[in-house]
């Protein structure tokens, strides 16, 4: 058993007055949840290509394939329950009064574990839009036979997320950008920091003077940007940083966690 390790550094950050915290969390949050990520083990990427079920040209070509992979992940979904890095997430916002958290995921299940106003940049799986009108369609699907949903415009309805090539929600992304150049504190949770512009919000908050904090088991394409990387599982990570700032619990270390060490990139 390893400890965790959260520093002195990162708690006085946290503890500090006013301070503002962003999180930008990714597929990893809800992998242990039971949602396969895109890009590590046992990830969507690994099986499938992202051009043929995640961008506007596949749904084009072939809408049933696409709409298939998307009904089996609402499914899971729907049977997936909130695990204690987003309940977690949801207490941060309740206890601070500067906290934005940003998502890539799509799977609501932040907003299911209590936090208010997530800002969701690739929209979300269980809401469908219109392809054409853009128009929100509910949550409608394909029908009990297989049938492909169609827009009273006569457009392919599509399930309301951002596919590769197409633009984020502008006001949410603003939103976003606004929070990482006010951050002191910026969080990257269970992303692998491929994916932009989500990515790029790290280097924002950096030029801002953010102290940076990457969660996550596996080294990450930006993690040397990161002043901090704490390698190990969100839903047992995020709660022990929860314990040292909300519950006054004594700093330094404690055990009981498995495969969690941190490194420290001093500039
Ligand atoms: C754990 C863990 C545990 C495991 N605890 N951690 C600049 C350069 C090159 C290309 C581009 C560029 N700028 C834009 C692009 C193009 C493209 C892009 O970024 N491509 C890259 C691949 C290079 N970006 C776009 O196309 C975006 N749009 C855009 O830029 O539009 C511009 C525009 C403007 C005006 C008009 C038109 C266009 C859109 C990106 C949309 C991404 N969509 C997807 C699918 C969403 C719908 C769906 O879910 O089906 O979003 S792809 C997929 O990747 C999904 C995710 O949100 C996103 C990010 O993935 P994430 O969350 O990081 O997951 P993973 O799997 O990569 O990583 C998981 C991590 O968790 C790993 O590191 C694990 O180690 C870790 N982990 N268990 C903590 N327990
Ligand atoms: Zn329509």
């Amino acid at each position: 058993m390893s400890p965790i390790v959260i520093s002195e550094r990162l708690i006085d950050a946290l503890t500090a007055d006013r301070v503002r915290v962003v999180v930008l969390t990714g597929a990893g949050v809800s992998a242990e949840s039971g949602i396969p990520t895109f890009r590590s083990a046992g990830g969507y990427w690994k099986s499938y290509r992202p051009e043929d079920l995640a961008t506007p040209e596949a749904f084009a070509r072939d809408p049933r394939t696409v709409w298939e992979w998307y009904a089996h992940r609402r499914r899971l979904v729907a049977g997936a329950e909130p695990n204690p890095a987003h309940i977690e997430l949801a207490r941060w916002e309740m206890s601070l009064a500067g906290f934005t958290l940003i998502t890539q995921n799509v799977d609501g299940l932040h907003r299911r574990a209590g936090s208010r106003q997530p800002f969701e940049l690739h929209g979300n799986i269980t809401e469908s839009i219109c392809h054409r009108c853009r128009q929100s369609q509910g949550s409608v699907g394909l029908g009990p036979k297989g049938e492909l949903p169609a827009c009273a415009c006569g457009g392919k309805i599509r399930p309301a997320v951002v596919w590769f090539g197409e633009p984020l929600p502008q006001r949410t992304l603003q939103l976003a950008g606004e929070a990482a150049e006010r951050a002191d504190v910026y969080f990257s949770i269970g992303t692998s920091s491929i994916v932009q512009p989500a990515a790029d919000l790290a280097y924002v908050a950096k030029e801002a003077g953010a102290y940076l904090i990457e969660i996550n088991p596996e080294e990450t394409a930006m993690s040397r940007l990161f002043d901090e990387c704490l390698r190990g599982p969100a839903g047992a990570i995020v709660p022990e940083i929860g314990k040292r700032v909300f519950d006054g619990e004594s700093h330094g270390i404690t055990s009981g966690v498995k495969d969690i060490h941190v490194e420290s990139h001093e500039s």
